[in-house]
C-alpha cells in the first residue's frame, strides 16, 4: 500500500514512483518467453516502422501466463485499489520493448483524452501502471512526465498516425512547452521491478533508445469498475472489455 506521502505526491504531481516494487524472478520469467511472444503471429504484435523490430505486444496477459501473473500481484493491484477507492479491471495492458538501438519514440500525449474520446470513458478514474522490465536508465528512452499536468484538461488533438507505427493523440510542440513551463519535466529511472504509479492524464512520452540496452517497459491501465468504458471504437485487441476485477 502507499503511505499517506506517496498518496499526496500522486494527488499532487500526477504519479508516484517506488523502486524495486515487483520480484524480479516475475519480471525475468516474461522477459524471458519474449522471442516466442514476439514471433507469434497475432494483430497485438505491432511492428516498428522498420517492419521488422518488434514495438508492442497489446494485452500482452491475454495470451502469456507470465504476463498474467506479473499484472495480478497485489503490490500494484493494491496501491491501485487505494488511489481509485474501488476494485478495478484491466483496460488495457501493453508491452513496449524499445528495443537498443531501434525503439522508436513515443510522441508527448495524454492517455486519458483517448480514453474520452475513443473509448466512451466515463471519467478519468484509471491508473496507469507503468512496469520497468528492464532497468530504466537515462540513455535508453526513459518515460518523462511533467509532474502537475494531470490537472489541466484533456487535449482533444487529431489521430497523428504518420510519426510511428502506432496512432496516437499527440499534443503539439507548444501544448507540451507551456505545461513544461510551469512544471518541468521528471524522468524516474531504476532497476528492473521498479514501477510508476501515474494518473491517465499526466503528459508524458519519450525518446528513442539508441543505445545498447533494451528498454522493456509494461503499461497496465487499471480501471475502476464504477467507471466501465461503454463502446470503444478500438479493437478488442487493443482495449478489453471483459470487466471481471483483478
Ligand atoms: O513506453 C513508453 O515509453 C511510453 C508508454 C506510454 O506512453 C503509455 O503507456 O501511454
Amino acid at each position: 500500500m502507499l503511505s499517506t506521502s506517496q498518496m499526496d505526491d500522486y494527488s499532487d504531481e500526477g504519479y508516484v514512483f517506488v523502486p524495486e516494487l515487483l520480484p524480479v524472478g516475475d519480471i525475468r520469467a516474461v522477459i524471458a518467453e519474449l522471442p516466442e511472444l514476439c514471433a507469434l503471429q497475432r494483430p497485438e504484435v505491432i511492428f516498428e516502422n522498420d517492419s521488422q523490430t518488434v514495438r508492442s505486444l497489446m494485452n500482452v496477459h491475454t495470451y502469456s501466463t507470465a504476463a498474467d501473473k506479473l499484472i495480478r500481484n497485489p503490490l500494484i493491484i493494491d496501491p491501485v485499489k487505494q488511489i481509485l477507492g474501488s476494485d478495478v479491471y484491466v483496460f488495457q495492458c501493453v508491452l513496449n520493448l524499445k528495443r537498443a538501438f531501434t525503439g522508436d519514440i513515443w510522441q508527448w500525449h495524454q492517455d486519458f483524452s483517448t480514453y474520452l474520446i475513443d473509448d466512451g470513458m466515463p471519467a478519468n478514474r484509471l491508473v496507469n501502471v507503468l512496469i520497468f522490465m528492464d532497468e530504466v536508465n537515462e540513455f535508453n528512452g526513459p518515460l518523462m512526465l511533467v509532474p502537475g499536468s494531470h490537472r489541466g484538461e484533456a487535449i482533444k488533438n487529431d489521430v497523428d498516425d504518420a510519426t510511428t507505427s502506432y496512432p496516437i493523440r499527440a499534443l503539439d510542440n507548444s501544448q507540451v512547452a507551456s505545461a513544461v513551463e510551469v512544471n518541468g519535466i521528471v524522468a524516474p529511472k531504476g532497476p528492473a521491478g521498479s514501477v510508476i504509479f501515474a494518473n491517465t492524464n499526466i503528459i508524458h512520452g519519450s525518446a528513442s533508445n539508441v543505445s545498447p540496452w533494451d528498454r522493456v517497459l509494461i503499461s497496465l491501465t487499471l480501471n475502476s469498475v464504477e467507471n466501465k468504458h461503454q463502446g470503444s471504437s478500438r479493437p478488442e485487441w487493443v482495449v478489453m472489455n471483459n470487466f471481471s476485477p483483478v
